[in-house]
């Protein structure tokens, strides 16, 4: 194994054309590692902060690598508890987690590159602490985020994301097809009603003009070309619905509604009972926790009750959230917390606590495709990569399959 010789960041630009950083980590073996991050734009309030992007690429290119020169980039725990503690705060805000979040992974493909693994083999030893891995390869169901609202859009929808879900037992490959033929089946439906095909941050489309249930009905009509829906496959949304709380009051705005906390989930059961949907995720803002118990308790047997903004990959929130009773599945985003090694803790708290485990992209991204194989380490249940369309959504797709068809 090499040890760390030079570690250097620069500037790139991400999907919706902002600064994000790349960090390139130099082994003494020739060995690199290069590793670029990803930002959100619906961002829970818990997360880890992301600093200036200038500053963070300095910070990696002078006092990162002056710290971790020689180090062992295997050592994942040793690399992420120095970066921890060099930052020194809860929220990695002073070198921020952006500088933090691109060396820790970096080292972990530098380390995979010197060791001859595939980054998931390497991986998964790190989250498994066996000496290899072993056993069959279990592919996450990709789910497809195919309309886009809320702070991914320019249009009027409330709710941010609306899925489409193969059937758990769907190889991935056909699972990835089912996403394509209903991607373009929506489209064509899209065309011949009159609306506009463009498409959001996520490569889904974003007509004006929706409502969640004609979004919903456009869906089930789209999958129901090839397929049958509530069999094949199902229905999901990020409600995101941090993004439409103001003052106390959740706001469809394309529907005139202020509702509170139970009049909201009263609307939800509503709205969702017609449709062959499994799971929900951030249906209530994040400080609604009331709010949360509530709907989990009414809605944990006929859904995935998904928590994304609510607990941000922080296994200390996740603790309470699972211990209050609020969600049955959690979304992992390594940038939410900053390290690799905090996102296995708390990807093993979860599976500890019987909660689904959905690895997932950001909004801002690019074509990296790190998650894909975080998702094969850890025997993730799903993954979210927005639309199978858009080469930054795309590349993760496709790692997937890659690794399926063995290339
Ligand atoms: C989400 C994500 C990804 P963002 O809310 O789940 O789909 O969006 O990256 O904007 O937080
Ligand atoms: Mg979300």
């Amino acid at each position: 194994m090499g040890k760390i010789e030079n570690i250097r960041s620069q500037k790139i630009i991400d999907s919706r054309g902002n600064w994000t950083i790349e960090t390139k980590v130099t082994l003494d073996d020739g060995s690199v590692g290069v590793q670029a991050v990803p930002s959100g734009a619906s961002v829970g309030e818990n997360e880890a902060v992301y600093i200036d992007v200038d500053k963070a690429s300095d910070f990696v290119s002078t006092s990162i690598n002056d710290v971790l020169i020689g180090k062992d980039p295997s050592d994942q725990a040793m690399i992420d508890k120095t970066l921890i503690e060099m930052d020194g705060t809860d929220n990695k805000g002073r070198i921020g987690a952006n500088s933090i979040l691109s060396v820790s992974l970096a080292c972990s493909r530098a380390a995979a590159n010197s060791l001859g693994l595939e980054l998931y083999q390497h991986l998964s030893v790190l989250y498994s602490g066996k000496e290899k891995m072993n056993g069959d390869l279990k592919f996450p169901t990709p789910i497809f985020n195919v309309i886009n609202g809320g702070a991914h859009a320019k249009n009027k929808l409330s709710f941010q994301e609306f899925m489409v879900i193969p059937a758990l037992n769907t190889p991935f490959n056909k699972a990835l097809e089912m996403g394509v033929n209903i991607y373009k089946d929506l489209k064509n439906i899209l065309i011949q009603e009159g609306f506009e095909t463009g498409v959001g941050d996520e490569g889904g489309f974003e007509p004006q003009g929706l409502s969640s249930r004609t979004a919903l009905d456009f869906l089930e009509e789209a999958a129901a070309v090839k397929y049958e829906p509530g069999n094949d496959v199902f229905f999901g949304l990020d409600i995101a619905a941090g993004s439409f709380y103001e003052n106390g009051q959740y706001c469809i705005n394309e529907e005139n509604l202020n509702m509170s906390s139970d009049e909201v989930i009263d609307y939800y059961i509503d709205l969702f009972s017609g449709y062959k949907i499994i799971y929900l995720e951030d249906p209530l803002f994040e400080r609604d926790e009331f709010g949360w118990s509530k709907f989990y308790k009414l809605n944990k047997d006929k859904y995935m009750i998904v928590a994304d903004d609510l607990v941000v990959t922080n296994a200390k929130i996740l603790e309470r959230v699972s211990k209050e009773k609020m969600a049955n599945a959690v979304i992992v985003k390594p940038n939410q917390i900053g390290t690799l090694t905090e996102t296995f803790d708390f990807v093993k708290l979860a599976k500890k606590s019987k909660m689904n485990i959905v690895i997932s992209h950001r909004s801002g991204d690019n074509p990296d495709s790190f998650i894909s194989d975080l998702a094969i380490a850890v025997d993730a249940d799903f993954m979210k990569s927005g639309a199978p369309a858009r080469g930054e959504r795309v590349a993760k797709y496709n790692r997937l399959l890659e690794i399926f068809y063995g290339f």
